[in-house]
């Protein structure tokens, strides 16, 4: 492999790419078909007594997940409502239960439903139903919240299993007694002989900007294809991975778990993200790998500087997101880290992985990946929300530098699965007549550029964008320069209308660092030094806490709708004033004056 691939461009990364694809290729040959969950069992007989998973002062070897997830299989082929093959949902945070249980499905042939454990009543049930699941298994923990629930369920025949010594409710079992009275014994293969590489093997939710989340189907391909994350990106067996996103979203299952069952990593899973635990829990248990998502570097970043930042084993962070200001700082502060920005959506059909170390890239156009892939980046108007059509109807391609939306053509080796009972948002999802009359691509929502080196931004998702005076402003970019500030502990930046203008005005709702005063003249000079004047919060709003969903996406449509007006909003406001290079407290006489348009912006 090596051989051939040096001889053909000398990059090192086509390299790995073919390499990647001859593993791949030739385990797609094997039959019987070889699973992710094959390779977990390749691991588990080559080193059984290794730590795979430490959940605080527990930790559980290979063996004993093996085992324990051959023990809950058995209990669950013992209920009369459930049969293997059957689609069962999980409803669990992140603990060691969720990976035994996950790896007891797949050992049945059952596809998993990965249910968001924040989300609750009419959301749940929706989220439930979209999966046609027969099976609801619960941690002890979110008994309410299944309760709540409940005579739905029971209505449709479901088997509710609560993780829990015992149940006080009629309708939900206790499921812990069953499973350790269970034999641990193999389950026969035969029990998962009808999967083939297009069956669903989980169920991802995904929470556009509007409606309620749409369940997408990553099948048993699109899971072995996502064996190869972490390893495609250096990481060993020897190394230790810190998985601290939530299981039921695509970094924490996909990159997390799938990918350290590849290398055979030893997995630290924490119930949840914490700033003031992160570097700690990297030194007790020796982390080498780190996993993120944008916002958590920024939190990283943005928490109070300590003498030992630069104290711990961590080589390599994996992830998306992160914006080229806050790679600066984070390389800065915590050291000689490698960063390995990658792109991929749960539900979509191209991803760039691993390529260089060039701040703010997250990869780089590549003729063979382009060949076997094929991808462009098209114009797209933000305030229709379409891609721009020419007069033949077709899209049309961006300049070099020039931000434009990602679309990935849809083909057999990259498939777009769609969502499970959804085919209106699959279909929304689906873009015709992009390049050609008669072509098919996936329309990945994601605003990307491509310099003149070939190298690939992440500019922005669709609706994370608007419009003032005819420019484009990114507003996660404008989170990121806004949090640099010390005094600014997270914010949330957004458009808003102003009556007789265009488009609307950037505003921010920021959260203040405990114990720091709101400091406008320094958060005025940081950002007149940082933002072009068309994209600087005009307005900054002082909140308490920043209301963020479960991957810790902002909530901005609220926001947007409360606008700016002092008589509303009981919190306090700001707005930017050029004269005295100062944000200064918002009057009701100045939004007056704003209304009547005496103020001109
Ligand atoms: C639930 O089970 C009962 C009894 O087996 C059956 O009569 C009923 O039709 C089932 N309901 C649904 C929604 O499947
Ligand atoms: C971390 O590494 C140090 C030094 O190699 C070792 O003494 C310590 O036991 C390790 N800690 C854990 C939790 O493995
Ligand atoms: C692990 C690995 O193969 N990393 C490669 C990613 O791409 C860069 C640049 O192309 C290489 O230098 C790395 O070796």
């Amino acid at each position: 492999c090596t051989t051939v691939c040096c001889l053909c461009l000398g990059i090192l990364s086509l390299r790995d790419l073919v390499c990647m694809l001859v593993r791949f290729l030739s385990r797609r040959r094997r039959r019987p078909l070889f699973l992710v969950l094959d390779r977990f069992l390749e691991q588990s007989v080559a080193h059984p007594d290794k730590k795979f998973l430490v959940f605080g002062e527990e930790s559980y070897t290979y063996s004993y997940t093996d085992l324990q997830s051959n023990k809950i299989a058995n209990a669950l082929r013992a209920q009369s409502g459930y049969k293997a093959g059957d689609t069962v949902a999980m409803f669990m945070g992140n603990e060691p239960s969720f990976i035994f249980t996950w790896l007891a499905l797949t050992k049945l042939g059952s596809p998993a439903a990965l249910l968001n454990h924040n989300i609750r009543s009419k959301s749940l049930l929706h989220c439930f139903n979209c999966c046609k699941a027969s099976v609801l298994i619960a941690a002890s923990d979110l008994k309410d919240a299944v309760k709540d629930v409940l005579p739905s369920l029971l209505e449709q025949n479901v088997t509710v299993l609560l993780m829990a010594k015992d149940s006080d409710t009629t309708g939900i079992q206790s499921f812990s007694e069953q499973v350790e009275e269970a034999t641990d014994a193999p389950l026969p293969r035969s029990l998962r002989s009808h999967v083939t590489f297009k069956s669903p093997a989980v169920y991802i939710y995904t929470s556009g900007t509007t409606g309620l989340p749409k369940a997408a189907v990553v099948n048993q391909n699109r899971l072995l294809t996502a064996l190869v994350i972490l390893s495609s990106n250096g990481v060993k067996q020897t190394d230790i991975i810190y998985v601290n996103l939530p299981l039921y979203h695509t970094a924490g299952f996909l990159v997390g778990l799938i990918g350290s069952i590849e290398t055979g990593t030893t997995i630290i899973l924490k119930r949840k993200f914490s700033t003031s635990q992160f570097w700690d829990d990297c030194r007790k248990y020796n982390v080498t790998v780190i996993q993120y998502i944008g916002e958590v570097m920024r939190y990283l970043c943005s928490a109070p500087k300590r003498d030992n930042d630069k104290d711990h084993k961590v080589k390599l962070a994996i992830g998306n997101g992160i914006r080229a200001e806050i790679w600066r700082e984070f390389l800065n502060r915590f050291g000689n880290i490698q960063i390995r920005e990658f792109y991929a959506s749960t539900e979509g059909n191209v991803g760039f992985v691993n390529y260089t170390g060039k701040i703010g890239a997250i990869g780089r156009v590549n003729f063979f990946h382009k060949k076997l892939f094929p991808y462009a980046l098209v114009k797209y108007d933000t305030e229709l929300d379409e891609p721009v059509r020419d007069a033949n109807g077709l899209c049309i391609e961006t300049r070099k530098g020039e931000p434009g939306l990602l679309v990935s053509k849809i083909t057999d080796i990259a498939p777009f699965a769609g969502y499970a009972q959804n085919e209106e948002q699959t279909e929304r999802k689906r873009l015709r007549n992009v390049l050609k009359k008669g072509d098919l691509y996936f329309n990945s929502g994601d605003l990307m550029s491509i310099d003149e080196e070939n190298f690939i931004y992440f500019q922005d998702r669709v609706g994370d964008t608007f419009r003032w005076k005819g420019e484009n402003v990114a507003t996660t970019e404008v989170s990121d320069i806004l949090t640099i500030c010390d005094c600014i502990k997270e914010a949330n930046a957004y458009g808003v209308q102003v009556p007789g203008h265009e488009g609307r005005i950037g505003m921010a709702a920021v959260t203040l660092t405990d114990g720091v005063q709101f400091d406008g003249s320094k958060i005025y000079n940081h950002v007149v030094k940082c933002l072009p004047s068309y994209a600087r919060p005009r307005f900054i709003r002082i909140q308490d806490a920043v209301e963020v969903t479960g991957t810790f996406k902002q909530i901005k449509m609220k926001l947007v709708e409360q606008g700016f007006d002092p008589g509303r909003i009981h919190e306090p406001l700001y707005i930017i004033d050029d004269r005295v290079k100062s944000y200064i407290p918002l009057t009701a006489e100045i939004y007056s004056n704003i209304q009547s348009g005496n103020i001109q912006l």
